[in-house]
């Protein structure tokens, strides 16, 4: 399987997030990548490309204007707040919840960048918009290949995707690559794709993104959002609206569950997205779903991957893979090529 890595994804590299009313070191760091990379290479599990540049339409397919060129000069805005700033990343620290009007963009650039975000865990940096935007051309590289028939293709990149909406940023992510994949695939002429969301985090962008559409299938196995972040979408009766009614399933799995039964859910994910009658799947691969993950509660274990991967494999559909989470930074390689390597021994 090709692997479209995003060289850039260093320039983004956040240095603390906002926890417990505390500043902490960010968990997601550049190295992650680079380890999955490293494993890739070990394995040899096929070609390492950097991706051709897409353009900015396919991204416009899924992101609000207003959105993407706030985020193309917000870190130039946010040095004009204050030079020192340049030594600092920005962090929202407002926002318009309820009752609160969105419609208005305000002029201050602190005001929207909270209008355009959900959390203070997610720094915007120098390099951020640089190495998104990359991220967005490796998705939509993998999209182009399976569109030319190809079995599977790796998108390899970070910042991660799922948690991004059309119009804010969140839980580490900017760009929605997983969506742009799906969309790519869609304007390249497949009727009906499938996102699945393996992530242990609810991938509440992606499902915002696709809610309302019955050519989008949404499916994600994550942890019960009445405990775990993103805390505000996930739960089983989000079934999706109006053309995407019956278009969206949330799997969420206690804090604690292990292999057995979080494979369980993988099986009826898959069983769904069949029943969909999906042509291509776009799968979000995150791997701190695993038992030393320092930020998550499943407990799969470095082996399990295999055999997710061998799943995956067996629904039997072209496979565009987009990295998301995995926190346990010196296991994360071995964890996400031990599913790209059962995929492919199963394919
Ligand atoms: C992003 B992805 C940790 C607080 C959690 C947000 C987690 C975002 C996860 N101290 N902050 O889904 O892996
Ligand atoms: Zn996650």
């Amino acid at each position: 399987m090709i692997t479209f890595h995003n060289d850039l994804h260093a320039l983004h590299h956040g240095k603390l997030e906002m926890f417990r009313g505390a500043m902490v070191p960010c968990f997601e760091v550049p190295a992650r990548v680079d380890h999955v990379l490293a494993e890739l290479r070990a394995r040899a599990l096929g070609p390492v490309q950097a991706p051709p540049a897409c353009g900015d339409d396919p991204i416009a397919r899924v992101h609000a204007r207003r959105y993407l060129d706030f985020l193309a000069g917000a870190w130039d805005e946010w040095v004009a707040l204050d030079p020192a700033n340049a030594s600092r990343d920005a962090i929202p620290s407002c926002w318009p919840i309820r009752t609160f009007r969105s419609d208005v963009l305000p002029a201050s650039f602190p005001a929207r960048l909270g209008l355009f975000s959900f959390d203070a865990g997610s720094p915007l940096t120098a390099g951020t918009w640089t190495a998104a935007r990359k991220g967005a051309d490796c998705a939509v590289a993998a999209a182009q290949r399976l569109l030319a028939g190809d079995r599977a293709a790796f998108a390899l990149t970070r910042p991660p995707g799922h948690h991004a909406g059309a119009d804010f940023f969140g839980g580490y992510c900017f760009l929605n690559n997983a969506a742009i994949a799906a969309q790519a695939l869609r304007d390249g002429g497949l009727d009906r794709v499938a996102v699945l969301d393996i992530d242990y985090h609810h991938g509440n962008g992606t499902q915002s993104i696709f809610y309302g559409r019955g050519d989008v299938f949404f499916a994600s196995v994550h942890g019960d959002p009445r405990t775990e972040y993103p805390f505000y979408l996930g739960h089983a009766d989000e079934r999706g609206l109006g053309d995407g009614a019956g278009c969206n399933l949330n799997l969420p799995l206690a804090r604690g569950t292990g292999f057995d039964s979080w494979r369980s859910a993988l099986a009826q994910a898959l069983q769904a997205i069949r029943a969909f009658g999906a042509q291509a799947l776009v799968l979000s691969l995150g791997v701190d779903t695993f038992e030393g993950d320092p930020i998550s509660g499943f407990r799969l274990a470095s082996p399990d991957y295999l055999r997710v991967g061998e799943d995956l494999a067996a629904a039997g559909l072209p496979t565009a893979f987009v990295f998301e989470g995995g926190y346990a930074v010196a296991e994360v390689g071995i964890n996400a090529v031990n599913v790209l390597d059962g995929f492919c021994q199963r394919a």
